[in-house]
């Protein structure tokens, strides 16, 4: 697990998201965002937490390229947030929204810094909402627009340009299990919106490759690594189940240029999906010079027949709706500990498995993990020290499997710790701290975790000790 050793050229990271770290939900023209109205709904959000001041990013970056530079990175990976730059999703665009970002990103690059920019991290104007939201075509239109707008004005001083993050949460925890902004609870309008959140991405896709063109294009997907309960047929069915909901709804129509039939089989009693029109996955798979992976943890999974109790480890059975939509003949079975503070398995072996296997499917597809990181509550030790062994060990365990990937082939190059700094952690508010940099919410003041001066190390000599 040790004395693993990665070359010059891997690209060591941190990754943040906007309304995770920036604060200032009200300044400068900001509009609304469906996170804004989630977060302000009671019982959406764990104690009540909202992203009104977060890490109160917008009036620290100094501070923070600061903390970049001096953890030695060679890129961060941030979020543009929609409504901060056009307040409305549609029409004119906000000149100090558009400011702060340039700031930002010229601020990367005096320091040496690769920005890799998403243009969308889950805050959608609230007026594209009240208009039916991702569930709707229009929307994929407006995102092209904004798309051209931010390309316009940051051009190829991005790096990297990155149309979406995670969209599965979009679609899925937004429209089907509600836990996540705007909070809609309808199976049918979730596969809606998976597609245009992958038609917005060919159509953005293709706005870099005409107004950076010496930009790099990627897209990060939260892909799951489904384990059967058993080696039964019914079993193995279940986890295919899953694996098209989960990845091959994304992987499909962008790296192979159509949906999968048994995706379009499997969910035929939700939708006839003919949202889908001619042309639309031509659209959407637009070559991409690097594919982004996040990942955390590991999925378990069993055929279920109906009548048994459920085991519940993924919301199914509970009085919450699932976000597996038209998966009710499957279970998602608890997985052995140990656990970070998320309760997500620790699964280092998932990850390398994961690799390995978008290198098998998808040879000479370049990779880059866009987040990889975890949770736990840190130690505030007498002297200020705060150890969080747990997540140093998580993250050695994690860079490790990335290496055996390397080691048998998968070409990954480069790795973001989530996150850089603590932050606003969506539906759990600031309980969850997956910083380096901790962050104490009544002070704004930063202070590094041991993990962050592990990584400093890390970065500055490849070496894995
Ligand atoms: C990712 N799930 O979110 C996001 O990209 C980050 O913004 C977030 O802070 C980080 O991971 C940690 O949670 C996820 O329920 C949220 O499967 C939920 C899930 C997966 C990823």
């Amino acid at each position: 697990m040790t004395g693993h050793v990665f070359p010059e050229s891997f690209v060591w990271g941190s990754a943040t998201a906007a309304y995770q770290i920036e604060g200032a939900a009200t300044e400068d023209g900001r509009g609304t965002s469906i996170w804004d109205t989630y977060s302000h709904t009671p019982g959406r959000t764990l104690n009540g937490d909202t992203g009104d001041v977060a890490a109160d990013h917008y009036h620290r970056y100094a501070e923070d390229l600061g903390h970049i530079a001096d953890l030695g990175l060679d890129a961060y990976r941030f979020s543009i947030s929609w409504p901060r730059v056009q307040p409305g999703g549609s029409g004119a665009f906000n000149r100090a929204g558009l400011d702060f970002y340039s700031r930002l990103v010229d601020g990367l690059l005096e320091r040496g810094v690769r920005p890799v920019a998403t243009m969308y991290h889950w805050d959608l104007p609230q007026e594209l909402e009240d208009a039916g939201g991702w569930p709707v075509r229009d929307t994929a239109l407006r995102f092209q627009e904004y798309a051209a707008g931010i390309v316009e004005a940051l051009g190829d001083r991005v790096h990297t340009w990155t149309t979406f993050n995670e969209p599965w949460c979009s679609a899925y925890l937004g429209y089907a299990s509600g836990v996540h902004a705007p909070g809609r609870t309808e199976p049918a309008a979730a596969l809606a919106a998976v597609h245009h959140l992958n038609l917005a991405h060919g159509l953005a896709g293709r706005v870099v490759r005409e107004l950076a063109p010496a930009a790099e294009l990627s897209v990060t997907l939260n892909l799951h690594v489904i384990r059967p309960a058993s080696d039964s047929a019914a079993d193995r069915d279940a986890v295919r189940r899953i694996d098209a909901l989960a990845n091959r709804a994304f992987l499909g129509p962008m790296l192979d240029g159509a949906y999968p039939a048994d995706l379009l089989a499997d969910t035929a009693a939700v939708t006839d999906w003919s949202f889908v029109q001619t042309g639309d996955e031509k659209v959407i798979a637009v070559p991409l010079d690097v594919l982004g992976v996040n990942y955390y943890s590991s999925t378990l999974v069993r055929a279920w027949d109906g009548v048994s109790p459920r085991s519940d480890a993924d919301g199914h059975g509970k009085s919450t709706a699932t976000p597996w939509v038209g998966a009710d003949n499957v279970d998602f079975l608890p997985q052995p500990g140990p656990y970070t503070a998320m309760g997500w398995n620790i699964d280092p072996a998932a990850f390398t498995e994961l690799l390995l296997r978008l290198h098998r499917e998808y040879p000479g597809q370049p990779l880059m993990i866009t987040e990889n990181g975890a949770a736990f509550d840190d130690v505030v030790e007498a002297d200020g020290t705060i150890r969080d062994d747990r997540r140093v060990d998580y993250l050695r365990r994690h860079i490790a499997a990335v290496a055996e990937a390397r080691a048998q082939g998968a070409d990954v190059r480069g790795y973001f710790v989530w996150s850089l700094l603590d932050n606003f952690e969506w539906g759990y508010g600031y309980d969850r701290r997956f910083g380096i940099i901790r962050v104490d919410y009544d002070t704004q003041v930063r202070t590094w975790k041991q993990s962050a001066h592990w990584y400093q190390r890390l970065a500055a000599t490849g070496k894995l000790g």
